[in-house]
């Protein structure tokens, strides 16, 4: 049998490259999308040890170009589609709102756009978002919970995913959508909250940094491990019909509760004081500062509380979580506890 091919966008982030292991383990051949820039970086690739696979080719490509999609379509002859590329950083889309809506929002068309006319049987995946569910209409969310997105990245991805959805009725075009909450690991941006906890208490624990600063403490999220979820984008597109899945654990912890997860995993003893702006914790061995909030890292509209229902992704692709929250952060600990002490932290 012919091998499957796969277009994965976006090989560059971090479930790029998760997602291009998986399918390589599975036979496929990959073409993973890079961006053009004056120092690409491929660290996640080589971390995972995939960056001279035969079965993998890197490709030039910029989402927000459709010649270079239809063109992307053409050359590789794709059986499956991952759309992973994004301005993925809520943060920054509220001072880049137009380049987000851009790539994270019309990116998505330009695919969708190639694929209805290079090959619409292409199989295509949305990488959605909780993001989505924004102010919580309900708890815990689902594929029924209507949508209240609250920054333009979440607008964005709620625009890439209608016109997903509306591909699919439009054209029978097998587009998925996975609204995946939030997943994390190793090879996590260090902007995201928890590799930023999760490097900076590695360096503070090796006497390379002093404090660490974040914004709303109070935030919860569903975290779960972003290995698990690039097998869930997998099994979305290897059934029968497309459709709609939310992928979490059902489990909602604080920023707060990351960092005491972290410092316990770094053997870090720790007591929290004060409260709003001024809650600080104490490292108790040395009696010394090393969190407190910086109010520049809140956002102008806040996501206050995320946890997802999977029990379709269960019902219909048999599809769970695997890995606890304390399993995921210690080894994201040890991770940049190794790496800060190679010098070698990206
Ligand atoms: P990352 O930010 O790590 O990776 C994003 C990727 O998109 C990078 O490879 C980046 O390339 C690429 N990219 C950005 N702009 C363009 C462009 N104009 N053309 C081509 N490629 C581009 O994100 P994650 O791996 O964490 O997430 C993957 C996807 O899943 C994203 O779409 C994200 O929004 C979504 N998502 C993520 C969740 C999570 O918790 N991780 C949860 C739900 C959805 P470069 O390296 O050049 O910047
Ligand atoms: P999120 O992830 O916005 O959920 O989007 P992020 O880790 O950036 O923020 C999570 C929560 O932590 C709060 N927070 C901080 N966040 C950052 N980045 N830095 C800080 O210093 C800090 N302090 C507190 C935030 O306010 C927020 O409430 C991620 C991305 O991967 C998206 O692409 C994806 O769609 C969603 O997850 C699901």
């Amino acid at each position: 049998m012919a091998k499957k091919k796969a277009v994965i966008t976006g090989i560059t982030g971090q479930d790029g490259a998760y997602l291009a292991q998986l399918l390589l383990e599975k036979g496929y051949r990959v073409y993973g999308t890079f961006r053009r820039s004056s120092s690409v970086n491929f660290w996640r690739i080589e971390e995972l040890g995939i960056q001279d696979h035969p079965e993998l080719k890197l490709v030039e490509y910029d989402l927000t170009d459709l010649s270079d999609s239809i063109r992307l379509m053409q050359t590789t002859e794709a059986d499956e589609v991952y759309n992973l590329a994004a301005q993925s950083f809520v943060g920054v889309s509220f001072n880049q709102p137009v380049t987000t809506a851009n790539i994270t929002g019309l990116g998505a068309v330009n695919l969708l756009e190639a694929i209805r006319i290079v090959n619409p049987r292409i199989r295509f995946y949305q990488a959605s978002t909780s993001e989505m569910f924004g102010k919580v209409q309900s708890i815990p969310q689902s594929e029924q919970t209507p949508f209240y997105p609250r920054s333009p990245y979440g607008v964005a991805k709620l625009y890439a995913h209608w016109m997903t959805v509306n591909y699919r009725e439009s054209y029978d075009i097998f587009g998925t959508s996975g609204i995946l909450f939030n997943h994390e690991s190793p090879l996590r941006g260090r902007e995201f909250v928890t590799r930023k906890i999760t490097d900076t208490i590695a360096r503070i624990k090796l006497g390379k940094a002093d404090l660490l600063e974040l914004g709303n403490l109070d935030a919860r999220r569903d975290w779960g491990y972003a290995r698990d979820y690039v097998e869930g984008m997998w099994r979305m597109l290897q059934v029968d019909e497309p459709g709609t899945y939310v992928l979490a654990t059902n489990r909602t912890e604080t920023v707060r509760d990351f960092v005491a997860m972290a410092c316990k995993a770094a053997d870090i003893g720790i007591e929290w004081r004060g409260e709003g702006e001024a809650e600080q914790a104490v490292d108790t061995a040395s009696g010394k500062v090393i969190v407190q909030v910086n109010p520049e890292f809140y956002r102008p509209a806040e996501v206050d509380l995320l946890i997802g229902d999977p029990s379709l992704a269960r019902d219909e692709l048999g599809w769970e979580a695997k890995t606890s929250l304390e399993d995921l952060c210690a080894m994201m600990v040890e991770a940049d506890l190794r790496r800060n002490a190679q010098g070698t932290s990206f």
